[in-house]
């Protein structure tokens, strides 16, 4: 998977190249990320990146040579067609499964906003889909485009490992991840659920599935909303809700 990026600041991006499976995948020449300097691009003698809005108004837009030139030296580089997509609020909201169908593209380009963000003509003329990562303003579309290629990229076959792993995310299936448990068995005189210790497969899975439903039921309902639930799970869920209400169970939520 290639990602180009479009960025003012290409330093923020050793963040993503220099931890974690990230820069392992680089490494292995899984991921490859070029980054692209609008600033790099410009023609004057200082370098200018921003320019005022018309109509007026508080605050700079990115200067428009600059940026095109940045777009056109990366698609000249790369040889397969790249998705071309700007990361802003006006953008799609991401959710896991977008990021799934995103993960199907070998390349694309990122464009990273500052300032007030591009010329709406660019939008229109250059960008192929616009994604936003929720519904809150940050000064720029570096960390966005962080989280994009971070998301997109554990999602690549032989990464993360196995791909068990990867299905046992919460929102794989659309539903929380379970409540997880490490050692020691006690903590603040509270113990790991007695049937993770027991070592019966079938029973742990059912176990797992059942409180993946409690927990999305308890913390996201919307999210239950918009899935269809097996018949096993239903039942998994009646059972959760019957316990819930006996308070059988006790799991960590401030009420
Ligand atoms: N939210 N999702 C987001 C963002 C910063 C000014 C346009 C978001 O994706 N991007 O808040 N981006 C702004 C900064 C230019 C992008």
């Amino acid at each position: 998977m290639e990602f180009n990026i479009v960025s003012i600041f290409p330093e923020m991006f050793n963040i993503i190249k220099n931890y974690g499976i990230i820069s392992k995948a680089i490494k292995k020449n899984i991921i490859k990320i070029t980054i692209w300097n609008p600033r790099d691009y410009t023609s004057d003698q200082h370098h200018t990146i921003d320019d005022r809005p018309y109509g007026g108004g508080s605050g700079m837009l990115m200067k428009v040579k600059p940026l095109l030139t940045a777009i056109e030296y990366a698609k000249k580089k790369i040889k397969n067609n790249a998705k071309i997509i700007y990361l802003s609020p006006q953008g799609k909201k991401l959710n896991q499964k977008s990021v799934e169908k995103l993960s199907k593209i070998s390349s694309f380009i990122l464009i990273c906003g500052r300032y007030k963000g591009i010329d709406e003509r660019l939008i229109l003329s250059s960008i192929d889909e616009e994604w936003s990562i929720g519904d809150y303003i940050i000064s720029g579309g570096e960390l966005p485009a962080m989280i994009f290629i971070d998301t997109l990229s554990r999602l690549i076959p032989d990464l993360i490992g196995k791909k068990k792993y990867i299905q046992e995310d919460s929102f794989y299936n659309g539903l929380l991840d379970c409540p997880q448990y490490t050692r020691p068995n006690v903590i603040n005189g509270m113990h790991v659920p007695k049937i993770l210790l027991s070592g019966h497969h079938a029973k742990i899975k059912r176990w797992k599935l059942k409180q993946s439903l409690g927990v999305t039921w308890l913390k996201r309902p919307d999210l239950l909303k918009i899935i269809d639930l097996s018949k096993e799970q239903k039942i998994l869920l009646h059972e959760f809700k019957k316990d819930w209400k006996e308070r059988k169970i006790k799991i960590n939520l401030k009420e």
